[in-house]
């Protein structure tokens, strides 16, 4: 059923991949929907500061969307520390509603390292999750919104696949299906599947949000059974009572 709100939620997406897949192309596509009939895929200007947000409604709720784009090929620095590096995709991590795990069709180890690896870095950086601002009890350790997030698998540069394929479709889908994630396979200059994408990443998180509330309800019932329990055998213990008075 459809449902109609006129305020407007705010979700932070992550487009997260191996260098060189095409994650800038995405985003801009995603977010500005500069989409082109022309050949060059990338259309951005680096060095621009420019927040890449835009509106979307998806089953009648207004979305704004804040796209970033993160690498998870770790800089090449001289004296070797990423740390800096590593913590700010931990926050990006921690902090998201929703990712985009993208990989190029045409490279192997760039599915390899996002199902493999970097995948599994977010689920550990989200366990680790305890808000004390949100006011929850500190028994729940995931804050509603925050322990799930939504998730789809996008196999990218599909005008390459026909002579440069090294993901076949069905081996990405499997994986995408072991997850419960959605699968898209596209190029970065067609509109229709980018917003296909997006709008399906959009109801993962809806989904994602709603478990994590659902969890947080039951959480929070057991722990009012508890307290009551809790208190009705404190009145029923003999040193509780004045007897004897
Ligand atoms: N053929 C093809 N090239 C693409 C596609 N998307 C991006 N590219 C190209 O791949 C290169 C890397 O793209 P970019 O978005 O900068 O990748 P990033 O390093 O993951 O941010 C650029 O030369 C793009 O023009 C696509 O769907 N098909
Ligand atoms: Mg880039």
């Amino acid at each position: 059923m459809e449902t109609h709100d006129n305020s407007e939620r705010s979700l932070s997406v992550l487009v997260l991949g191996e260098s060189n897949t095409g994650k800038t192309c995405f985003t801009d596509m995603a977010s500005r929907c500069l989409f082109t009939t022309a050949t060059k895929f990338a259309y951005y200007d680096p060095t621009s500061s420019e927040k890449r947000e835009r509106a979307i409604v998806v089953d009648g709720i207004r979305y704004s969307l804040l796209l970033a784009d993160f690498s998870t090929t770790m800089p090449a620095v001289e004296d070797g520390d990423v740390g800096w590096y590593r913590k700010l995709l931990k926050t990006a991590y921690e902090t998201c509603q929703g990712v985009v795990l993208l990989f190029s069709l045409t490279d192997r180890s760039s599915f390899d390292k996002i199902t493999k690896q970097d995948y599994l870095s977010i689920i550990l950086a989200r366990k680790r999750i305890t808000e004390p601002s949100l006011r929850v009890p500190h028994q729940l350790r995931y804050p509603a919104g925050q322990q799930r997030f939504g998730c789809i698998l996008v196999g990218n540069k599909l005008d390459l696949a026909k002579d440069g394929r090294e993901v076949a479709k069905e081996v990405a889908q499997a994986w995408a299906d072991s997850q419960g994630i959605d699968y898209f396979e596209l190029d970065t200059n067609k509109q229709e599947p980018i917003e296909e994408a997006i709008r399906a990443l959009i109801r993962s998180i809806q989904r994602a949000q709603r478990w994590d509330a659902q969890d947080l309800e039951e959480e929070l019932e057991k722990m009012k059974q508890q307290a009551a329990i809790g208190s009705a055998e404190k009145a029923t213990h003999p040193l509780s009572t004045r007897a004897g008075q």
